[in-house]
């Protein structure tokens, strides 16, 4: 009987010991936020993206943090859209036949009035005429201006209007989300649709980071809040 019950005790320990183990294990990665990080970001967002909420934490912290200019921005100097290789279709034009969804456009459609299927990733909306969509800055230009573009020479800026590198440099949204952004950070704006919080505040940084951009108190405290549930 003894020897019955040590057994028994012995099978609850082993059980204890798998089940405080997963549990070990699954808060790690929840915690780590590598459950999240990719999640479904490629449905709602031309682009897909990997890493921890660890790394994204990481990543703003290395950003330097700046008070903006807030003065002397114009549009103008950023000129855009351009047609940098010289193919007869302008960056506002690439990105949509990059980013549409149908795989019926080529470059021969290039143009305003391109009729495909594309996602607009703030608020997860369909879209099948081009006209409905605003090509978005990322990090918008006057974000841009107020913290480094303002040093720049017109050519860089320029770079920077009509980059086509990455693929979250400039996104197809609605003009309705796009109107809403405006010119705001993530202190002041991030995109309705829960699913692609973190991915945008990923890119978000990705872009400040690739075209050493600061960014002010106020957004990097913002951003280290919204990666804290990535
Ligand atoms: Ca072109
Ligand atoms: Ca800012």
């Amino acid at each position: 009987m003894a020897k019955k019950q040590s057994r028994l005790a012995g099978t609850v320990a082993v059980v204890a010991a798998l089940v405080a183990g997963a549990y070990w294990v699954y808060t790690e990665y929840v915690e780590d936020g590598s459950g999240r990080s990719g999640g479904d970001l490629g449905e709602y967002a031309p682009f897909t993206a990997s890493f921890t909420g660890r790394e994204l934490v990481a990543l703003i912290e290395a950003l330097p943090v700046a008070e903006e200019v807030g003065e002397g921005y114009d549009r103008s100097l950023f000129p855009h859209w351009s047609d940098a290789d010289g193919d007869g279709c302008h960056a506002r034009h690439e990105t949509l036949l990059a980013e549409d969804r149908s795989e019926s456009l080529g470059e021969a459609d290039c143009g305003a009035d391109m009729t495909g299927r594309w996602v607009s990733m703030f608020d997860g909306e369909t879209v099948t005429e081009a006209g409905d969509l605003d090509v978005d800055h990322f990090v918008p230009l006057k974000e841009a201006w107020d913290s480094g573009a303002h040093g720049w020479s017109t050519e860089r800026r320029e770079s920077y209007a009509n980059s086509l590198e990455r693929p979250w440099h400039l996104v197809a949204v609605t003009a309705s989300s796009n109107r809403s952004k405006s010119d705001q950070d993530p202190a002041d704006w991030m995109p309705p649709l829960d699913q692609v919080r973190c991915g945008y505040v990923w890119a978000w940084v990705e872009v400040k980071t690739e075209w050493d951009l600061t960014v002010d108190p106020a957004e990097a405290e913002a951003l280290l809040d919204h990666a804290g549930d990535c």
